[in-house]
């Protein structure tokens, strides 16, 4: 079942060959379509971790679909079932774990200086066909920090190759990096950041969990791993790294800097090609790594994705926690990684489902856009059951709300260029209309589900019943 301890990434790939889920690829491949082909088409069959060990044109080896499984995922969280995850992740994150300092690294091994950086010989995949340029920065996570607090942030932004030293820097305004870079641009000075790839599996979750503003992604981590992260000073600006990333990046993003991406499209987490923004950019000014560095990417694309799993499940998790303190009653909650939040609950009250779709609304970092609350009879885990309720227990003019004009997320491709940013949230009650049967004093309608008989069938036929299957 894995464990959560996991000392860096080099252990959990280990864990997942011991297990017979990785597969090296010595052929040589084409960057311009090869990685794109073999990494959706094994990654859509759940299939193993890939490591390319011979891309053509880069001096590195390329890892993609890391925990881009429901079996890695759990095992680098040393969670057993699905069943268990949203509640273990709450119980591990109530209080929260510092890292502690090491003053020597592994991620330092070895240092490129500016001079000699050429970011398109470390990475130089195109991930879609569609994507003009190489995108290093898939799976590269963001440190950065509060000038104000001194508080670290990591988040998961695209980063498009522009140059041998330069990236595009793909965090939109309501996102913490972002945010730490607008307090930079109003002080008028280069904000300093790392970037890091290939990483112990719990911080790339963390990096990509949608948590509350304020939170170092690092002390949840701790938290998550039940032990400290190691981390130590960069060489050359005053940000902390996890000691055992494969790759630190060190540079800075300039004030008031922007720049057209190159690209006129990217595919995105969506499975829908997002267009080319006006972003800032990082100026990368040295790089260290370790000896034989791995470099670690992913292909953006519908479910299943490792962006459904890093970001997806785990904002899910986070979410629930969010919830589950705020309105009594909450029972389990399923989001996927775009824009739907599944809520299932024990109604206590009347309005007691519109207060958990205003909560999550409200209250949630993933900016879900639909909100569907389901009584506890339900399996959220089976969207057959969720279909049911669906269309069961709705009656649209009286549990349906819209709620236009929230915030959005900037790549919802039901959302034109012009409303970019803008969303309009539905939610829909799918409980049972209790309120309404009991006002005239009428029986609530039943299911169907005959416990009582099930349990008798069970007994008097118990092992013939599988014969009858
Ligand atoms: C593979 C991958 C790529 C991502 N790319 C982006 C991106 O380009 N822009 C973005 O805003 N979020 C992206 N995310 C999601 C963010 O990492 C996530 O929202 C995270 O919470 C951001 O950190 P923050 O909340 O500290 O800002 C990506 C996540 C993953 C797993
Ligand atoms: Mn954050």
């Amino acid at each position: 079942m894995g464990k959560s301890e996991w000392k860096d990434m080099r252990e959990f790939i280990e864990f997942c060959e011991s297990k017979g889920e990785v597969k090296r690829i010595t052929e040589e491949i084409d960057p311009e379509w090869e990685v794109n082909g073999i990494t959706r088409i094994v990654c859509q069959n759940l299939g193993p971790v890939l490591i390319f060990e011979n891309i053509k044109g880069a001096d590195y080896p390329l890892v993609t679909n890391l925990i881009a499984s429901d079996s890695r995922f759990l095992w680098s969280l040393g969670i057993e079932k699905w069943s268990e995850f949203n509640d273990e992740w709450m119980k591990r994150t109530e209080k929260l774990t510092p890292p502690v300092m090491v003053s020597s690294a592994p991620c330092q091994e070895e240092t490129i200086e500016e001079a000699g950086i050429d970011i398109g010989k470390i990475c130089n995949v195109k991930w879609h066909k569609l994507d003009k340029s190489a995108f290093p920065g898939t799976l590269s996570i963001s440190i950065t920090k509060d000038p104000d607090t001194g508080e670290l942030n990591a988040g998961i932004y695209r980063m498009e190759l522009q140059g041998k030293n330069q990236l595009g820097w793909g965090a939109p305004e309501y996102t913490h990096g972002r945010q730490h870079y607008m307090k930079y641009e109003e002080l008028g000075k280069p904000m300093p950041m790392a970037v890091v790839t290939g990483v112990d599996p719990i911080i790339e979750i963390v990096a990509a969990t949608r948590t509350p503003p304020g939170i170092d992604e690092f002390h949840l981590a701790g938290s998550l791993r039940r032990s400290p992260v190691e981390m130590v000073k960069c060489k050359t600006i005053d940000i902390e790294v996890p000691a055992t990333a494969e790759w630190v990046f060190e540079g800075f993003i300039h004030p008031g800097a922007r720049r057209l991406e190159g690209t006129e499209w990217f595919g995105e987490y969506t499975g829908h090609y997002g267009e080319a923004r006006e972003l800032p950019y990082f100026e990368v000014k040295l790089i260290t790594h370790r000896k034989s560095p791995l470099y670690h990417g992913t292909r953006e694309q519908w479910y299943p994705s490792e962006s459904f799993f890093a970001n997806g499940r785990t904002s899910q998790a986070e979410a629930y926690k969010t919830i589950k303190k705020l309105v009594p009653g909450v029972i389990d909650m399923r989001c996927n990684v775009c824009y739907e939040a599944i809520v299932k609950i024990k109604k206590l009250f009347k309005g007691h489902p519109q207060q958990v779709i205003d909560a999550v609304w409200g209250a949630t970092y993933g900016r879900y856009k639909h909100v569907i609350v389901v009584d506890e009879d339900v399996d959220i885990w089976d969207y057959e059951s969720v279909h049911w309720a669906l269309s069961t227990r709705v009656k649209a003019d009286r549990d349906v709300t819209i709620a236009p004009r929230r915030a959005g997320q900037w790549l919802d491709p039901a959302t034109s260029l012009r409303e970019k940013g803008w969303q309009t949230g539905l939610g829909i009650d799918a409980t049972k209309p209790t309120e309404e049967y009991e006002f005239w004093g009428d029986q609530i309608p039943i299911t169907v589900d005959d416990p009582d008989i099930v349990e008798r069938t069970k007994e008097k036929w118990g092992e013939n019943l599988e014969k009858l299957k």
